[in-house]
């Protein structure tokens, strides 16, 4: 039963008093009451996270305004609503980035700080919502920040982990995890909804009878029932009324489930299943670019696509709209495979429940999702093994095979007599265990496929997914990556954010390709000056940041070279390495050498199985260990390894950078991200023609970007004409210098053994390229060096990249998803006039 809209409106809180009003007083005055009736302390008793609290909620009780707002009109309208599905959300803390939302940020700051207290320890209060593990989560997070900014209607739909991404710390140089108990003081910014909880089923067989038309239909009888909980958070938009939803589930054990039949008197076997089902949500699994193929994974991934389906079934009736548009008032967009059981799950709603005839079903499946694919590494695409998805969600297998069964007459149409093409394009593999190629079900099930930068699109094309493309080139789109300027210059760089709205006014904050007006002032004289001391005060806090965490004294004068990212192979931190060594080498023989100082800055998690990549932390801090100890050095080269790389921790670096690090070998980042923001603050970028470098270099000049390595296509040469990394080693003396220090023990006390398969891999397979890159990277540098001593051509080149990043706005990126994927307009909120006074 509802109020009826006009009685709602009468009944609607005003916020024309002190609980949500934004005057500095009022603000106060709510701060204060907050700690009392929420937190229940008096000032003396009160803890910073208390405090953190109370201003937290202060900050909600202003923002449920634009939230109940947004949400009565989508519901009024029956509004076109994008579905985010994704397993990862890396949001990064939430207090800060809605005071710029709400653009309350100064006011609230002169409030905390008039009452005496630190506003900056109370923002860095907040724990890390780690609940992503690097680029594809927070690239989520990017875009519901875009999708809320563009006044789109959505819904972003995952997994709330009670354990996010592993606390990352070091011992001996080794990376050791901790777990990430980001909840355990409370989340000031969720609201649970248990009305809304569905049922979620698990296991058992399946039967066919005869419905009363007698049509065979199937009826799946499970043998474990979890239940699935919303938690609700506001994702506001940038200056705008609207507030969208990131709806993340939560498993609960069922009360109702009769434990009693199942474990008569057994109590404690009750309690367990409780457990088991419980543990559905508890932890993200800690892989970046690599799949398992474990069992409490696809129960997940089934978990949270079936939670948030049936939500969606929900609303949609709700509102009153006919089953048989489901595609019209939602788009659903897959955030890789992960989701990818969509697919599969919408089909049997629509035939098993709905009993709609197939072809209609699978028209209106097509027709709902999108794909995006994240990776070209083959260890990252799911496959499921057939045996273990069929005793998990034996239903879907039937269903898996009907599609199957299907596409494949379709390919036999379209390529007849073409059997290696049948087995190659089949939702099905053959070889080895028989498993379910997620990819391939979610190219099948999604109107459109897109990769995440142009190269990568283009390899997807024509390698990854070529077959695919044969059979339905109408569906590949590239999208390429964007980042939020709001969290990553407004939020971050508040200094560097001043200067330029100085200079041209604050509209490039929502519509970046403005930032091109900078162009004009590239050589001025004074604003080169005032650029580069804002440069120098971010490096500055970086310095004394740096000196906090890990007692190093780094020179705020040299320059800052900056590395972070997930660890892979693929991304070469230990290319990065091996230029460090060069350097040291260099000195080392000719102590009084002259070089331009450099601070090196790594940061980044390897994952907990991946032996190798923890191999080349512990090398990272090694080197360390002895270049910053040795007095030959002089200050002229220090090694900083920031332990735990998070949001929080990359929004102080990437102000801070000059030099970023985007030294992947060509052909393997589908894009990154990172690389966007390095540059949209500032910091010249040396990288290879990877990922979307290529765009980064294309957009802001040859000029002004530092290349090196193979392209691609050599790379794909090389190795197809045998490559040989030893050839390089032998040949190249200062290479043969560098690795022979590693592997004589030098910055391992002598242990040769310890870097060994390390030293193996490079020399003997190296099935990165990193020694047939190493010269090219090294002389590169050299040009970095020689640029950097210019300070006025370096500054201008600064000034350049960022005019001309306008480009790597999520903005772009999300609008280009609406007109050419999702087909969805923005829906404009009203605030009732009393509430949309300014401050
Ligand atoms: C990453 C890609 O490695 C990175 O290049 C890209 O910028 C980012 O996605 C966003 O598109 N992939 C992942 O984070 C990942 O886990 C496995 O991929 C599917």
């Amino acid at each position: 039963q509802h109020l009826p809209n006009d009685q709602l409106a009468q009944h609607s809180i005003s916020t024309s008093n002190y609980r949500t009003g934004m005057t500095v007083a009022d603000l106060k005055q709510a701060f204060l009451d907050n700690l009392f009736y929420d937190q229940g302390k008096f000032p003396g008793l009160a803890t910073q996270h208390d405090y953190y609290m109370a201003l937290a909620f202060t900050v909600r009780d202003r923002l449920l305004q634009h939230w109940n707002h947004t949400a009565a009109t989508y519901t009024e309208r029956g509004s076109r609503t994008v579905a985010y599905f994704s397993a990862e959300f890396l949001m990064g803390p939430q207090l800060g980035k809605n005071l710029i939302s709400l653009s309350i940020f100064d006011q609230v700051k002169e409030a905390i700080t008039d009452l005496g207290l630190d506003f900056e320890m109370l923002l860095d209060e907040e724990p890390e919502p780690g609940l992503g593990n690097g680029g594809l989560g927070r690239l989520a997070a990017c875009y519901l920040d875009s999708l809320a900014t563009l006044e789109i209607p959505t819904l972003g739909y995952g997994i709330r982990y009670e354990f996010g991404i592993f606390q990352q710390d070091f011992q001996e140089g080794w990376q050791v995890e901790k777990t990430d108990k980001w909840l355990r003081l409370g989340n000031p910014w969720e609201i649970k909804r248990p009305e809304w909880e569905v049922e979620v089923k698990f296991g058992g067989h399946t039967v066919t009878y005869r419905d009363e038309n007698s049509r065979y239909r199937v009826r799946w009888i499970p043998d474990q029932i979890v239940m699935g909980v919303p938690y609700d958070t506001p994702i506001l938009g940038y200056q705008t009324s609207t507030a969208n939803t990131l709806r993340l589930w939560t498993a609960e054990a069922p009360e109702s489930f009769n434990f009693a039949s199942f474990n008569s008197g057994d109590y404690l076997g009750a309690v367990y299943a409780k457990v088991i089902s419980e543990n559905i949500s508890k932890v993200l699994y800690p892989n970046d670019d690599s799949s398992q193929g474990k069992q409490l994974r696809l129960t997940q991934q089934y978990f949270f696509v079936a939670c948030s389906l049936r939500d969606m079934f929900r609303i949609l009736l709700g509102q009153g709209i006919p089953l048989e548009r489901f595609h019209e008032k939602f788009a659903v967009q897959l955030n890789d495979t992960h989701p990818s059981i969509a697919v599969a799950e919408l089909m049997r709603l629509l035939v098993d429940i709905y009993h709609m005839d197939w072809d209609q079903a699978w028209s209106m499946t097509q027709r709902t999702f999108a794909y995006t694919n994240h990776t070209l590494l083959p260890e990252a695409l799911e496959q499921w093994p057939v045996e273990l998805f069929g005793r998990l969600l034996p239903r879907h297998l039937e269903l898996i095979y009907e599609i199957n069964h299907r596409f494949l007459d379709e390919v036999r149409i379209k390529f007849p007599g073409d059997e290696a093409r049948l087995a190659r394009l089949s939702l099905i593999n053959d070889r080895g265990e028989r498993s379910i190629r997620m990819a391939h079900l979610a190219c099948l099930g999604s109107h459109t496929v897109n990769g995440v930068a142009a190269l990568h699109t283009e390899l997807l094309k024509q390698d990854v997914l070529t077959d695919f493309y044969a059979m339905y080139p109408h569906k590949f789109q590239n999208k390429t990556n964007g980042v939020t300027p709001r969290r990553f210059m407004v939020l971050s760089n508040a200094k560097l954010t001043q200067l330029i709205t100085e200079k041209i006014g604050d509209q490039w904050i929502k519509s970046l390709d403005q930032l091109q007006q900078l162009e004009a002032y590239a050589d001025d004289a004074e604003f080169q000056e005032a650029w580069r001391e804002i440069k120098l005060g971010c490096k500055r806090d970086l310095a004394s940041f740096i000196q906090q965490q890990t007692g190093l004294i780094v020179d705020p004068q040299s320059m800052f070279d900056v590395l972070v990212k997930r660890f892979h192979e693929y991304k070469r931190q230990h290319l990065k390495l091996l230029h460090i060594i060069t350097l040291y080498n260099r000195i080392k023989a000719n102590p009084d050498i002259e070089m331009i100082p450099r601070t090196f800055i790594f940061g980044g998690k390897a994952a907990p199985g991946y032996w190798m990549a923890k191999l080349i932390i512990k090398l990272i801090n090694s080197v360390a260990d002895v270049v910053n100890r040795d007095p030959d050095v002089r200050g002229r080269l220090k090694v900083v390894f920031l332990k735990n790389f998070n949001v929080k921790l990359a929004q102080q670096l990437y102000p801070a950078a000059d030099l970023s690090e985007q030294i992947s070998t060509a052909g393997k980042e589908a894009s990154g991200t990172g690389n966007m923001k390095f540059s949209l603050n500032g910091a010249l970028t040396i990288g290879t023609l990877d990922g979307a470098n290529v765009e980064i270099r294309k957009q802001v000049g040859a000029d002004n970007f530092f290349l090196f390595g193979l392209t691609t296509e050599q790379v794909y040469d090389l190795r197809g004409n045998g490559y040989c990394p030893r050839h390089y080693y032998e040949s190249n003396p200062e290479l043969k210098l560098v690795i022979d220090r590693i592997a004589s023990g030098f910055f391992s006390r002598g242990d040769t053994a310890v870097f060994k398969p390390l030293i193996d891999s490079l020399v003997n397979d190296d099935p990165y390229f990193l020694l047939a890159d190493f010269q090219s990277y090294v002389d590169c540098q050299s040009q970095v060096d020689l640029t950097f001593s210019d300070r006025t051509a370096w500054t201008k080149m600064s000034i350049l990249n960022v005019a001309r990043s306008g480009f790597f706005s999520s903005d772009r990126a999300i609008q280009e998803y609406c007109d050419d994927i999702w087909r969805i307009e923005p829906v404009n909120v009203d605030l009732p006039s009393s509430d949309r006074d300014s401050p």
